[in-house]
């Protein structure tokens, strides 16, 4: 999806460019961050993007079927809601043009530099700034505002004989939409959220679909609607009307949290739906039982979808649950000694979650870099700041997912810290604010503490939320309206502010 307002970003720079904040991508935590500077005024600001276009993960995932699976109303900004929203839960397109639109609507689009990958990003002691070096020019910025997110670089799975592949393979990320699969045989490996849409929606062209399950998913049915027109104009013309849907379904979603992280009775009546959705929409016992997860539902994402199982039990589909061995250049085999010939692998093999790439090129203090730093798990200070990284903040960093509400919500709550950051270092006359070691521990312990007992961490299963060494290091474990109210100003104390026009005591000394 390319916007024809794309070339009128920010002007390439030739030489080094003296910025107050650069900023790291244009999804919606980028955009949220730059719609925020704007709206107070600030204009000495970058948007650091690689691709050609706003819009982040609702930019790149682009394979048939995608769409979020949080309401419109609220996966949204609350500042720049659309009453024009087309479904309930809106599909990709729908969500990449409401991405453009604000962007141009807030005017930041001027502030982003298309086409710039960033390379290395080091904070200079002695400057007191940070040197990011992109693929269209470097920069030197006070602030660092990592906002690369966290579904941003696909894994591609180590399976022997992938490269050897002769036909196609794309990754559900990187969807190739100028490959026909009609009557294709096509490999789909995986069944996280991408794979349960993209399999219903690639089904009935293909000519066979081999769904290769390493593990089964918890699905719930989906409530997708149209939204009515004259909805729409309720939305537009009764103040406080959309505010109003908003609020309920955000207090009707954080219930799920209650069985999720408090006391799992609650998810009972989730598991019961999810069941009854699976012996409902599929009749063979052999496939209803190969469908059936077997760890406490919520462990994983919970996957909401109408079409899916249909999908999986149609004639022309076929559900492998033997792992596979190998990739052979026109088959893959699986380890009961079965060949399946293939044209076309699709891998919804999800991204790279708790190893961020953008951690290996932003190096700190003491030149360390933040995957260096994070080598036994993700820390940090109320999620967005980290003790040896000076005035850099992250969005959409660790313990700020979350699997049973909308990113934005707290991608806003992100926001309005880092923002309240900035005004602080304004009003003291700040040239450095770090976070401090003791402040990043407390938040870790806080963090454990609250992930005690979790479904994440006892619900049975292997997911993306843990890191290798089995801690939570990716998910909020409490209440939405908890971390908001624990970030919604800067914990001041918990931060050493360097004066303008001195140097921290040790580099001065
Ligand atoms: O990725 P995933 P995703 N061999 O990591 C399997 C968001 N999202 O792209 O479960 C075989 O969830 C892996 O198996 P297992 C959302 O936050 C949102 O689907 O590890 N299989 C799993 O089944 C979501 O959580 C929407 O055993 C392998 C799958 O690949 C996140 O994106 C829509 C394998 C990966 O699932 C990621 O979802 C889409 C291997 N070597 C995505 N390696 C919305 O609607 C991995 N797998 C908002």
């Amino acid at each position: 999806m390319t916007s024809t307002l794309e070339n009128q970003s920010a002007t390439v720079p030739t030489a080094l460019r003296d910025v107050r904040v650069a900023i790291i991508g244009s999804g919606f935590a980028g955009l949220g961050m730059a719609i925020a500077l704007r709206r107070r005024g600030e204009t000495d600001f970058v948007v650091l993007e690689r691709a050609g276009d706003v819009g982040g993960t609702w930019r790149d995932n682009t394979y048939p079927g995608a769409a979020c699976d949080v309401q419109s109303n609220l996966y949204s900004f609350s500042f720049a809601q659309n009453p024009g929203w087309g479904r309930s839960y809106s599909e990709q397109p729908e969500i990449q043009a409401y991405l453009q639109r604000t962007a141009d609507r807030f005017d930041v689009r001027r502030h982003c530099v298309f086409g710039s990958d960033v390379t290395s990003a080091r904070w200079d002691d002695a400057a007191q700034r940070w040197h990011v070096s992109t693929t269209a020019g470097d920069f030197r910025a006070r602030v660092l505002v990592s906002a690369a997110g966290a579904l941003a670089d696909p894994t591609y799975p180590d399976i022997p004989g992938l490269d050897s592949f002769a036909g196609t393979v794309m990754h559900s990320a990187r969807w190739d939409a100028g490959h026909d699969l009609t009557g294709e045989r096509v490999a789909v490996i995986g069944t996280g959220a991408s794979a349960i849409q993209v399999v219903p929606a690639i089904q009935p062209v293909v000519g066979s679909i081999a769904v290769y399950q390493r593990t089964p998913a918890w699905v719930v049915p989906r409530t997708d609607h149209p939204v009515k027109p004259w909805m729409q104009k309720l939305y537009r013309f009764v103040p406080g009307f959309q505010n109003a849907i908003r609020a309920c379904l955000y207090l009707f979603r954080e219930f799920l949290v209650i069985g999720m992280a408090k006391n799992r009775r609650f998810l009972k009546p989730v598991g019961k739906l999810a069941r009854a959705h699976l012996h409902r929409q599929v009749r063979d016992p052999k496939l209803r039982k190969a469908l059936t997860p077997d760890y406490t539902i919520g462990c994983k994402r919970i996957l909401i979808s109408n079409d899916y199982f249909p999908a999986v039990a149609a004639p022309n589909a076929e559900l492998v649950t033997a792992g596979i061995q190998e990739i052979r250049p026109h088959s893959i085999v699986t380890v009961d000694g079965v060949e399946r010939p293939t044209d076309t692998i699709v891998l919804a093999t999800g991204f790279h979650v708790t190893d961020l790439p953008i951690a290996e090129k932003i190096c700190g203090r003491d030149g360390r870099s933040l995957a260096e730093v994070w080598a036994n798990g993700m820390v940090s200070n109320k999620s967005a700041a980290v003790a040896g990284f000076p005035n850099m903040f992250l969005l959409v960093g660790p313990n700020v997912g979350v699997g049973h509400t909308s990113m934005v919500y707290m991608i806003e709550s992100q926001v309005a810290y880092v923002d309240d950051a900035l005004r602080t270092m304004d009003a003291e006359g700040l040239a450095v604010l770090e976070t401090t070691p003791q402040a990043q521990e407390a938040w870790r312990s806080l963090i454990a503490e609250k992930s005690k007992g979790t479904v994440w961490l006892a619900g049975g299963c292997a997911s993306w939320y843990l890191d290798e060494h089995g801690h939570n290091t990716t998910l909020w474990p409490d209440f939405t309206f908890r971390f908001r109210r624990l970030t919604r100003t800067l914990d001041r104390d918990n931060y050493v502010g360097v004066p303008a026009g001195t140097q921290r005591p040790e580099v001065a000394a």
